[in-house]
C-alpha cells in the first residue's frame, strides 16, 4: 500500500494554508460598510485598505452534516477612530454549532457574545486555543501592531449569521488606549 502526501498544509509560524482547493476571502474597509462604530471615519478611509483575508478548506459541501471546514484568518494592524480591525463577526446559523480557534502569530482579542448580548473576551497569544460554545457571536479583533493570524475548525453545517450582528452588532467593541486593548460596552 502507497503512503500518500497531504494534501494541505499550514505553515505553523505563519497560518498559510496551501495545498488543494484553498479558498481565499478578502475583506477591504469598502466591505465593512456599518460594522464600526464610526462609520463616517471608516468612510473617509482608503476604501481599499485590507482589513483581513481568509484561506480555507471546504473538503464538502457547505451544510453537509458530519464534515469540518478549516482556516486560516489574517487581520492587518489598524483601526477606524481607534476601534482596532476586526472581523463582522456572526452567530452561527445553525446556532448550537461549536467552533475552535488556535492562534498562530500576534495578538488578538475574541470578543464573545451570548444570546442574551452577555459579552466576554479572552486574549488570543501564539499557541493560545479557545473553544467557542454554542449560541455564541464570535468576533475577532487585531489589538498589536503586527499581522494577527489564527487558524479555525468548524461543522460544515454551521453558517453563519451576520444579519443578526449587523442590526444589533456587539454589546462591546475594542478600542486602542496608548498600546492596550480597551473592551467598552457599545
Ligand atoms: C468561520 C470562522 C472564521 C471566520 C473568519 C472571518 O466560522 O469563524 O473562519 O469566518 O475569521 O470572520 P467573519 O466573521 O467575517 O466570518
Ligand atoms: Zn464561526
Amino acid at each position: 500500500m502507497r503512503i500518500a502526501a497531504p494534501q494541505h498544509w499550514t505553515d505553523w509560524s505563519t497560518g498559510s494554508v496551501s495545498g488543494r482547493d484553498v479558498v481565499t476571502a478578502r475583506r477591504v474597509l469598502a466591505d465593512l460598510e456599518g460594522w464600526f462604530a464610526d462609520e463616517d471615519a471608516r468612510a473617509a478611509m482608503d476604501p481599499d485598505q485590507l482589513v483581513y483575508t481568509t484561506e480555507c478548506v471546504f473538503p464538502v459541501a457547505e451544510g453537509t452534516s458530519g464534515g469540518l471546514f478549516w482556516g486560516t484568518t489574517f487581520i492587518q494592524p489598524g483601526d477606524v477612530a481607534g476601534e482596532c480591525f476586526m472581523t463582522k463577526g456572526h452567530f452561527h446559523s445553525q446556532r448550537d454549532r461549536m467552533e475552535a480557534y488556535f492562534t498562530f502569530t500576534g495578538t488578538g482579542v475574541l470578543l464573545l457574545m451570548d444570546d442574551d448580548r452577555r459579552c466576554r473576551a479572552e486574549e488570543m497569544t501564539p499557541g493560545s486555543l479557545h473553544l467557542v460554545a454554542p449560541n455564541t457571536a464570535h468576533r475577532t479583533i487585531n489589538v498589536g501592531a503586527d499581522v494577527f493570524a489564527f487558524g479555525a475548525c468548524w461543522p460544515s453545517d454551521a453558517g453563519h449569521d451576520y444579519e443578526t450582528i449587523a442590526r444589533e452588532g456587539f454589546a462591546a467593541r475594542v478600542f486602542r488606549d496608548g498600546d492596550s486593548p480597551n473592551l467598552v460596552p457599545a
